[in-house]
């Protein structure tokens, strides 16, 4: 990761942060330039579409969520996939 960057979701009134695996794997896909792929989240695939910043359930792609690549020092950041922050 370059210095103090991380990856985040959108929740209903602020930004999720990814849990570690998907970060390394979102850093990863983002490093070589590749736009649009599969992850698996919390057992469903998700497309991420980095042209966009969304991702959304591959079988529901009603539910658009903006994804973040930003400092993680961000205000609005709720905790780390959906565990709420101390
Ligand atoms: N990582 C972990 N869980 C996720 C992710 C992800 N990248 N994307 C969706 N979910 P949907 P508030 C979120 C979960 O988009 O109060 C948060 O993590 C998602 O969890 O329709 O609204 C919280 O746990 C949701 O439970 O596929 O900010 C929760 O929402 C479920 O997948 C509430 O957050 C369906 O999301």
């Amino acid at each position: 990761f370059d210095e103090g960057y991380q990856w985040f979701y959108e929740g209903r009134n602020g930004w999720w942060q990814y849990d570690d695996r998907t970060s390394v794997e979102l850093e990863s896909k983002y490093k070589t330039g590749n736009k649009v792929f599969e992850l698996l989240i919390a057992g469903f695939l998700y497309i991420v579409d980095l042209e966009n910043m969304v991702q959304y359930r591959r079988n529901d792609r009603t539910k658009k969520r903006r994804v973040r690549r930003d400092l993680s020092s961000i205000p609005g950041v709720k905790g780390v996939a959906g565990l709420k922050m101390a």
